[in-house]
């Protein structure tokens, strides 16, 4: 090992794989970069190495003591785990639980009432901030507005608001009295919202008039009027937050101000517990094909283990901490660890209702400054946005307060990571002052299925490698196995599986029993399969290459989108890169590259792509050299930033473009048609 101007050790580069196994990994395995934790910082976390230790031990008593040390339990579970049934789990059984109680009133009762559970700041520049006192007394008046429109334990809520308060506000109300939220992100449309409606069945929808973006009022109300045009659903009552005052049609006797509901509602309220196993949410995901899946979670296991992950992950201080994740509540990312976890945590946090955009591109910078925000949880999509815009933007602000930063949603790339550390880790003050010791970088694997974190570092543990997620969670069972269902030694690639059930695992697709077992539990004997691609590498480190059926296979080499993305971020010239395998005659699949140059990088046609072809060839090998590689304005993607291959696999086959309605922007396919055409 070796000490680089970083601070970093280098180590050897792990070693390929065997037969057609990695051997095109390279690019991510040669990443020989570690960061271990600095002394101050390990001394002074609050998990330490011992934990996996104990967690292999008896894996039930270990997630068994974190729900009694996490949780205040109405009734004690008798039994940690049953299993009897697989893949349908019960966590901690006969136990009764209130998520609500858990997330306010108890910590009202321990005499921290008065510290800020959120700090909310909405787009246009207004702020609000409620104490834990003041969000318990305002979840126990939605509750009782809820019950007194006649909503009652078990029962659907659908959920369509922006990222204002009143969404976590009513997220909480129904766990409080037992009602299932189905939160249905805000940029879906209103035929997605009715789908979603009528799958769960939908007693109440809690929606707002609109948001703001990019300074300018959105709506959000039209969309539910819209959804319950056609009679047939289940809906009685629509209860409207007033956000941005644009005018809204009313349906008298079914809709009601948030106001003259909630408001006026009594703050008095007192919370059952409810058994561990009751329905808490139901969101939905989209598969691969056909409708989306409503993945249902449950209470005590969810709770324990997404306050265990938010504690250990993000090395939790919650007195002195401020807590900020970026991700909408639509996402699985905001209710685990915006709606649930940081406030079970007793953790004061940032809730951001905007664009980082808006009005400038240092928003989300001055937002750190002026909250002195000390955990940042993002999306890698972001990061590289940032990248995009340049490190002067977040150079003007003071970052010091931050001291551990998190990354979830997708891979991310080396080039990204480093930057993130550099550039925002290590941002000692605004007058470009560095740290000695940037903020440790988690990386994040886990899944709306998952509920919680599944795969990352610890910061006081772990030395981190950028790009990878790296090791199992303590209490987490993950493997690589080949197409067999066998583990594959260190230094191979495979398929990502959890091999033993953990707490806030899904208990199902709603109302689907069979898509549940079909999809996660058929590929592999006793195993979820995840859907994602994975390597060890030699240390035996877990390396998250993207989806399955983004794994590309050309002439008889496995390649990943995700690596070959990496090596042409890694170009000075390159802000974005998506890869996709495309149908080719001779070498089964044709590495088909899209990339956005970065702002001052010159676009020289030919003799850019030849450059961009050879840099690949270099980094990783000839093999993965793209056979195209297309350079475009923008790159398609999901409403959550995640880049749709799909369509893009259509442009590199030269078909007709297929769904692009879930696209943030609908009219990127046509802008790189006509970007392809000149
Ligand atoms: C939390 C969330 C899940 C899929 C997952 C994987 C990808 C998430 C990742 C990651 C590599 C990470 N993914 N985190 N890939 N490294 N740290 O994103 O849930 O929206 O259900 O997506 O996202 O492919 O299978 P969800």
């Amino acid at each position: 090992m070796s000490q680089d101007t970083n601070g970093s050790t280098t180590t050897a580069a792990p070693g390929s794989g065997g037969a057609g196994n990695g051997d095109a990994l390279e690019n991510l395995l040669h990443e020989g970069r570690q960061f271990p934790p600095s002394a101050e910082f390990a001394a002074d976390a609050v998990v330490s190495a011992g934990e996996y230790a104990e967690a292999n031990t008896d894996r039930p008593a270990f997630w068994a003591r974190q729900a009694r040390e996490l949780l205040s339990w109405d009734k004690d579970f008798s039994q940690a785990l049953d299993w009897s049934n697989p893949p349908f789990a019960k966590w901690f059984v006969g136990g009764e639980v209130n998520a609500a109680y858990n997330a306010l009133d108890r910590h009202v009762e321990n005499g921290i009432g008065d510290r800020v559970a959120i700090h909310f700041e909405g787009e246009p520049g207004d702020t609000r901030s409620y104490t834990y006192a003041e969000l318990a007394e305002e979840v126990r008046k939605a509750a009782n507005a809820f019950e007194a429109l006649g909503v009652a334990k078990g029962d659907r809520v659908a959920v369509y608001l922006p990222m204002i308060p009143e969404a976590v506000i009513t997220m909480l109300a129904c766990a409080r009295i037992g009602a299932v939220h189905s939160v249905v992100f805000g940029g879906f449309s209103a035929d997605a919202l009715r789908s979603r409606i009528d799958d769960a069945e939908a007693k109440l929808v809690v929606t707002a008039d609109g948001t703001y973006r990019r300074g300018k009022p959105s709506p959000l109300k039209p969309a539910v009027d819209e959804a319950l045009t056609k009679p047939g659903h289940t809906v009685s009552n629509v209860v409207v937050v007033k956000r941005n005052g644009e005018d809204v049609n009313w349906v008298e006797g079914r809709d009601h101000w948030w106001e003259d509901t909630v408001s006026a509602a009594s703050g008095e309220h007192t919370a059952v517990g409810h058994d561990s196993e009751h329905p808490l949410f139901i969101l939905y995901t989209s598969g691969t094909t056909g409708k989306p899946k409503g993945i249902l979670h449950t209470t005590g296991g969810y709770l324990t283990q997404t306050a265990y992950t938010h504690k250990a992950v993000f090395d939790l201080h919650p007195e002195t901490d401020v807590f900020w994740c970026t991700a909408d509540v639509g996402w699985v990312t905001g209710h685990s660890y915006v709606a649930y976890a940081p406030l079970v945590n007793g953790a004061t946090q940032v809730m951001y209702e905007g664009t980082p955009d808006s009005p400038h591109q240092g928003r989300w910078w001055e937002i750190v400054e002026k909250y002195k925000v000390s955990i940042l949880y993002t999306a890698p999509t972001a990061i590289r946005t940032f990248m995009k815009w340049g490190r002067d933007i977040p150079g003007k602000y003071d970052l010091s307060s931050i001291r551990v930063l998190g990354s979830v949603g997708e891979p991310i790339n080396p080039e990204a990571w480093m930057w993130y550390r550099e550039v925002i880790g290590a941002n000692a003050g605004k007058n470009g002052e560095t740290k000695e010791h940037p903020a440790p970088i988690v990386d994040t694997w886990w899944q709306t299925e998952t509920g919680a974190q599944m795969i990352a570092p610890l910061p006081g543990v772990t030395a981190t490698k950028p790009g990878s997620a790296q090791v199992p969670l303590p209490g987490i069972a993950i493997d690589v196995v080949d197409e067999a269902g066998e583990s594959v030694p260190d230094g191979h690639g495979g398929y990502l599986v959890v091999r033993e059930p953990w707490p806030s695992m899904l208990r199902g697709i709603w109302g689907d029993p069979e898509r549940f077992k079909d999809t996660y539990w058929s590929r592999f004997e006793a195993m979820y399969f995840a859907g994602d691609g994975a390597k060890k590498d030699e240390d035996g480190d877990i390396w998250l290459l993207g989806r399955v059926d983004d794994v590309m296979n050309v002439s008889g080499h496995r390649l990943s989108t995700t690596e070959i993305e990496s090596a042409l971020v890694s170009h000075p010239s390159v802000a974005e890169a998506a890869v996709v395998g495309a149908a080719d005659e001779t070498t089964g699949q044709a590495v088909v590259a899209f990339v956005i140059l970065r702002g001052d990088a010159p676009n020289n046609g030919d003799a850019t792509v030849l450059e961009l072809r050879n840099h690949v060839g270099k980094e990783i090998g000839p093999i993965a050299k793209p056979k195209h590689i297309l350079v475009v304005p923008e790159l398609p993607k999901t409403r959550s930033g995640k880049i749709m291959r799909r369509l893009l696999k259509d442009v590199a086959e030269g078909r007709e473009v297929g769904d692009a309605t879930t696209l943030s922007d609908p009219t990127i396919m046509s802008q790189i048609a006509e970007s392809l055409r000149k």
